[in-house]
């Protein structure tokens, strides 16, 4: 069945093959240590999970950023150019694009995500309800370079890349992505992106270990959908939730741990997992906001602006392709 208001939106599907799942978690699980990249969380269930993340009491960045879009968006509209191009990367929830969108009223709206059901679902509410704005929807992974439908020429052009999604790249692989994005917008495009401070790790670890188990079940939906899409038999009873801030790494880290020693099988092949032995599921990296200005400095971009909350949780940055 057709999401409602599909039609209004121009769709390409750049979607990986799920030999792409296949292959990412053979070679993932061969290693030492194990791990699997946090792209494929976000199957249906893996985003409603992450929405539900996002409403707990002790996820602060979502609530964080959406007060900072909410005092600052026409400021933030100004900067990067009304009536242009808009892309969004990873247009996971439209609580935050509508602040924009309601600020910005681009002429050209392009939300780029790898989940295909939730980007129709979401951009088709989108285009029923901003129907001077054309929509259209690209289901890309953008992890793997950033590769576009043709845009117009002759307008300004920003993307906007909420939630410090880009904390879940390793700091080289996000230079490489803020290079992409660089590219795609051209001299003079702008970019807004949330980007989780460094702060208290006993927040961070609060953050990642929510006391309703939400977080823990978001992890673990990865081997469900595993099991699912690629056949595996990873006995959910006996993997773990286990997420904490490593410091000398300046990230939290998130892994699914093995109760006891157990063998999964998948693809005919079988995995043994001591206890208390692990698959590495995310990364999450938290910058200084200065740490920032230079890693996205070495990608091209020059900063605009900064704005942080109160209590420096969180940041959104405009920033300049640079000449
Ligand atoms: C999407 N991403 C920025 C989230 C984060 O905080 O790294 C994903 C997440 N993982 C656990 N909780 C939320």
């Amino acid at each position: 069945m057709n999401p409602p208001h599909e039609s209004a939106v121009q769709f390409h599907d750049m979607h990986p093959p799920a030999e792409d799942l296949r292959a990412e978690v053979l070679h993932g699980l061969a290693q030492r240590p194990r791990r699997i990249p946090p792209k494929f969380f976000y199957d249906q269930r893996g985003s409603e999970l992450f929405e539900a993340i996002t409403d707990t009491p002790e996820y602060y960045p979502t609530r964080t950023e959406l007060g900072l879009l909410e005092a600052h968006g026409e400021a933030m509209a100004e900067l990067l150019g009304r009536g242009g191009v808009l892309l969004e990367l990873g247009s996971g929830s439209s609580r935050k694009i509508r602040l924009l969108l309601d600020a910005l009223r681009p002429a050209l709206y392009m939300p780029l995500d790898i989940s295909r059901e939730f980007l129709l679902l979401s951009a088709g509410e989108l285009a029923r309800d901003y129907p001077a704005i054309r929509v259209h929807a690209a289901c890309v992974d953008y992890s793997q370079g950033l590769a576009l439908p043709a845009l117009p020429e002759g307008l300004p052009r920003a993307a906007f890349f909420p939630g410090s999604s880009i904390g879940n790249f390793e700091p080289d692989q996000a230079r490489q992505l803020l290079a992409h994005v660089t590219r795609a917008l051209g001299p003079g495009g702008r970019l807004l992106i949330g980007v989780d401070l460094q702060k208290d790790p006993a927040i961070l670890n609060a953050a990642y270990n929510d006391a309703t188990g939400v977080t823990a079940a978001f992890n673990r939906n990865l081997l469900v959908r595993i099991n699912r899409e690629l056949g595996a038999d990873f006995d959910l009873a006996h993997f773990h939730h286990r997420a904490f801030y490593a410091p000398g790494h300046g990230r939290v880290e998130m892994h699914l741990i093995s109760d006891c020693l157990q063998q999964v099988r998948l693809d005919g092949q079988r995995f043994r997992f001591e206890a208390g032995e692990g698959i590495h599921t995310e990364c999450s990296y938290k910058y200084s906001v200065e740490g920032f200005q230079t890693l996205a400095a070495r990608a091209g971009f020059a900063p605009l602006a900064v704005w942080t909350d109160r209590d420096q949780l969180f940041s959104v940055h405009c920033l300049e392709v640079a000449a």
